[in-house]
């Protein structure tokens, strides 16, 4: 499908998915939100896709959701319409792991969108935000929730309630980022990061999302029963026998996701 406000690209199993609105700093319009649900969709069903990148521009991965957009919305109308609501449902519903590569800004909507990806390598420029609370909303799709089981409660009060930005070594050393790599590698790592798990068992990778993402719904002892379960599946499939196989054998894996 043609796209007019990202760019997807598809190359070595590796889905790059790159928000294209640079006049608006990447805004989330609803255009652009279609385009990206059905971009994530695409790459979920593609067999050649077996990792997801999800980026911005150096200077802004998205500044948030599109402000002249909304900002003449009635309580009614978000109410009905229920903005934002299935974006979350859909990115949620991605089986395949989806790393968030980020420059730049990262702000309501936009640091939302990328605590949505299974996890966040940030470029030392990146700068995340919750501020929401200048325009007058809370943040509405994860900002009082997410952002409170990375980083904690007393820096999601802070960040949600002074709508302060947060830099990328604050981000690194609070949990929210996985790594921060200079500017100019930034796709680069997070390619070469997808590459590596994309090399892995697809079966295996998507388990593994699928057990840590539980860890969020479940009480530990339910999460750890839930986990077991699913190592113990792991033994029903071939790709199990072929990794421990060439453990033993000393030589590299060759994974069919069987
Ligand atoms: N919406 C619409 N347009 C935007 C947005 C935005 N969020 N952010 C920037 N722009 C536009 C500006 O209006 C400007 O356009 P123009 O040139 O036509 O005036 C252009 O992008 C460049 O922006 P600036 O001139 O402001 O650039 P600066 O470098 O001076 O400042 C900032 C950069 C600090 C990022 C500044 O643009 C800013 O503060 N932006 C708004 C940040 C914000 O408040 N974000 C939160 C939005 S609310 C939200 O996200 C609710 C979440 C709901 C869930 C979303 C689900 C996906």
């Amino acid at each position: 499908m043609a796209f007019e406000t990202i760019i997807v690209d598809v190359e070595d199993h590796v889905a790059l998915i790159k928000l294209n609105r640079p006049d608006a700093l990447n805004a989330l319009n609803s255009q652009l939100l279609s385009e990206l649900c059905t971009a994530l969709d695409e790459a979920d069903a593609n067999d050649k896709v077996r990792c997801i990148v999800l980026t911005g521009s150096e200077k802004a991965f998205a500044a948030g959701a599109d402000i002249k957009e909304m900002s003449e919305k009635t309580y009614v109308e978000v109410f009905t319409e229920n903005l934002f609501g299935e974006v979350g449902d859909r990115v949620a519903a991605i089986r395949k792991p989806i790393i968030a590569a980020v420059s730049g800004y990262a702000l309501g909507g936009g640091c939302e969108m990328a605590m949505m990806c299974d996890f966040i390598i940030a470029s030392d420029t990146a700068k995340f935000g919750q501020p929401e609370i200048n325009l007058g909303v809370i943040a509405g799709i994860g900002g009082t929730q997410r952002l409170t089981r990375f980083v904690g409660k007393s820096k999601s009060m802070d960040m949600n309630l002074t709508g302060r930005f947060m830099n990328a070594e604050e981000a690194e050393r609070s949990g929210l980022v996985s790594r921060v790599v200079p500017a100019k590698k930034l796709i680069e790592e997070a390619t070469a990061a997808a590459q590596k798990i994309a090399e892995k068992s697809q079966l295996t990778a998507m388990a593994a999302k699928e057990a840590v993402n539980r860890s969020y719904e479940l009480t530990l002892n339910e999460g750890l029963l839930f986990e077991r379960r699913v190592f113990h599946s792991m033994f029903a499939t071939e790709d199990q026998k072929e990794g421990m196989a060439a453990f033993l054998e000393k030589r590299e894996a060759q994974f069919r996701d069987k």
